[in-house]
């Protein structure tokens, strides 16, 4: 039998407040950019740490939680990283993409290297696990994996953006080498890999605009 029990955590507000409340947390989301341009300044173990445990507040199939942040600091393990991404990444630029995507990622001026995944402070390796493994060996299916870590990965972008760190959500394609550098098991699969840091002085970003809410909703 479930147990239930009250719902003591919500919390009401007058209208007037909620207004305000929404538009101030819009007001700050909207701030954040994406940055490729990061600095190596420390950044204190206790926000990572916060962040991660907000992630994993994020609903998700049958409260399985089927996710894995692997924080990666040490400098060799980056510089494996880093060199397996742009490995992908040479692959990717060169002979992968078609015409069209190119066209479609020159907005954002990226290129086969990627600097940051040695200079930033942090890397959190996020992986989905596809499936449990059970005591006996055998398989137990997880449910809507990647929607639960997607919504998790977005909770963590948003704490990170909160707590006043930049943060690149980073994708080679494909990650398999992940596994190896970070030692997970087959079970879990990269999902991102986040480059969380201060940007460097004088970072700059791509000069580009999210829709309007007519292009984005229909109110039926
Ligand atoms: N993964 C590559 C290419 C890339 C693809 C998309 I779609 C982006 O929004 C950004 C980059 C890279 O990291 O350069």
């Amino acid at each position: 039998m479930p147990n239930f029990i009250p719902l003591t955590t919500y919390r009401k507000y007058p209208e007037n407040e909620m207004k305000e409340r929404v538009l101030s947390f819009y007001e700050e989301v909207r701030r954040r950019r994406t940055v490729r341009q990061f600095s190596d300044r420390a950044v204190p173990r206790e926000i990572i740490e916060h962040a991660v445990l907000a992630a994993g507040t994020a609903p998700n199939g049958a409260n399985i939680q089927p996710w894995h942040f692997v924080v990666i600091t040490n400098a060799a393990i980056k510089r494996q990283i880093r060199v397996a991404a742009e490995k992908e990444e040479h692959d990717f630029y060169t002979r992968r993409a078609t015409p069209e995507w190119l066209e479609d990622l020159a907005i954002l001026g990226t290129d086969e290297n990627k600097p940051f995944l040695e200079t930033a402070p942090y890397l959190i390796a996020i992986f989905e696990e596809s499936y449990r493994v059970l005591p006996d060996g055998s398989h137990r299916k997880n449910y809507y994996v990647s929607e639960s870590t997607g919504i998790a990965t977005g909770i963590l972008i948003t704490a990170l953006h909160h707590a006043g760190l930049a943060t690149l959500t980073h994708t080679p394609s494909p990650m398999g080498f992940l596994n190896d550098i970070v030692k997970r098991p087959k079970n879990e699969k990269p999902f991102l890999i986040l480059v969380v840091g201060f940007p460097a002085e004088n970072a700059t970003v791509p000069d580009i605009h999210k829709k309007e809410l007519n292009e984005i909703t229909s109110f039926i």
